[in-house]
């Protein structure tokens, strides 16, 4: 049927694979950005945003909160994964259901059937921020994928390689987009550029990035 086709297609043209490891899922969680707001909303009441520090001492241009049983921080200490918020001394907000759902469906479109999502940051950019060139490499399990969600206006991104000096290629990720990446991927270096003045109708002035981690 036409029909059926035309929609098979359009399913694949959203797919994107940028590695062998890794798939960029374009509007995938489209559907689903208004009530994905409403429980950042509902997070962020419990744990707020915060900019925090880096080893060296530097605080950080895009504000960090956690949700799930364990959550990413950095502090003079170093980057580590803890169960309690450091300002409350309480643990991260539950995840929502759909969150989890929505990721684990997202990992198996890219090959991840197993994936089983602990950990769950909620990074928030305004105009001008960014995050440097980093490699996500404090999760104990990296044969785990990471799945991120966009919402709110666009980023560039940066996609590197296993080294910091291999060349970056830049790629917009827009509201609704979702990045898996794992395998031989999992430790290439990446970044966002400092985010360019945008609106949103959802999240005006504001991108919204959410990274699913599995720790275990
Ligand atoms: C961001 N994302 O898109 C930052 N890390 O705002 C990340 O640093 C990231 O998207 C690991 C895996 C996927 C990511
Ligand atoms: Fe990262």
């Amino acid at each position: 049927m036409i029909t059926d086709d035309l929609f098979e297609n359009d399913e694949e043209l959203n797919q994107i694979r940028l590695g062998e490891g890794t798939l960029l899922i374009r509007h995938f969680i489209n559907e689903y950005t208004a009530e994905i707001i409403t429980e950042i909303e509902t997070i962020t009441k419990q744990a707020p945003f915060r900019k925090m520090l880096t080893p060296n001492g530097h605080k950080m241009s895009v504000g960090m909160t956690n949700c799930g049983n364990v959550g990413w921080v950095t502090d003079l200490k170093g980057y580590h994964y803890s169960q309690q918020d450091p300002i409350t001394q309480r643990h991260w907000p539950n995840m929502p259901s759909l969150f989890r759902e929505l990721a684990v469906q997202a990992a198996g479109l890219a090959g991840y059937p197993n994936f089983q999502p602990d950990g769950c940051l909620i990074n928030r950019y305004l105009i001008g921020s960014k995050l440097s060139l980093h490699q996500d490499k404090d999760e104990k399990n990296l044969n785990a994928p990471i799945v991120s969600f966009s919402l709110g206006i666009p980023a560039t991104f940066q996609w590197g390689g296993l080294k910091r000096t291999d060349q970056t290629e830049k790629l917009v990720l827009s509201h609704g987009d979702v990045l898996v990446w794992g395998g031989v991927d999992r430790l290439r270096f990446h970044g966002v550029l400092p985010i360019k003045s945008n609106n949103h109708p959802l999240l005006g002035e504001q991108r919204i990035n959410i990274t699913f981690r599995q720790l275990s």
